[in-house]
């Protein structure tokens, strides 16, 4: 199981909170792996904000992961970085990161082998369901979808897109080595008690 089997990612779109209380109390649920996502400020910003994360997620010795900004991920000394199909080549985001984690975002089997040949760390992969998160998210790819990509696939997957505690089952069931999730957390009346409630499910499943 990859990270403790369940990364949190910030969504910002969630106003009521501040960015690093949506991470603490992640981390206090037992989650021990965050990807800062943060698609609207400055790179200046973004920067400023990730510092913060780094200090919180080294109190908790959790993995801090930056989306996107390979430059940005160094500088604060985070784990990895989050590479989407629009981002640096990983070919160059590796001369950059050396050995440190990288991600990247799949959609479908050949983005998938081309990262795992290009040697990424793991894979994301989906939309396996419908999400609102991401603005120009692909056609949700299901169960099947990535029960397929499982087969083709050695380097951990990271299911990703509308995952919801009641979708843990099939997901792990499915091959996933971990979830990846933004508003199942946030969208709830509690926040803490669903990162908790997530973290128990996949601990049950993964024994
Ligand atoms: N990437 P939620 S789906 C950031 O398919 C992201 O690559 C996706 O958020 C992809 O848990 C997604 O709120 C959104 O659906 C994840």
């Amino acid at each position: 199981m990859l990270y403790g089997g369940i990364c949190f990612i910030t969504d910002s779109r969630f106003r009521q909170y501040m960015v690093e209380e949506t991470v603490r109390m992640a981390l206090d649920a037992g989650i021990a792996w965050i990807q800062y996502r943060e698609k609207e400020l400055t790179r200046k910003e973004i920067y400023y904000q990730a510092e913060k994360l780094r200090r919180i997620t080294e109190e908790y010795r959790a993995i801090l992961i930056i989306n996107d900004h390979a430059d940005i991920a160094l500088s604060v000394d985070a784990q990895g970085v989050h590479l989407g199909q629009e981002d640096l080549p990983l070919k160059e985001a590796r001369k950059i990161m050396g050995p440190r984690i990288i991600g990247i975002s799949t959609h479908n089997k050949a983005e998938a082998l081309e990262a795992q040949k290009g040697g990424a760390d793991y894979i994301g992969f989906g939309p396996i369901y419908p999400t609102t998160t991401k603005e120009d998210a692909h056609v949700p790819k299901g169960i099947s979808g990535l029960s397929e990509i499982r087969q083709v696939i050695n380097i951990p997957v990271v299911a990703i897109g509308g995952i919801r505690p009641e979708n843990l089952e099939d997901i792990f069931q499915a091959g996933a080595s971990a979830v990846a999730v933004a508003s199942a957390i946030l969208d709830s009346d509690d926040p803490y008690a669903r990162a908790v409630e997530f973290v128990r499910i996949i601990e049950r499943i993964k024994g």
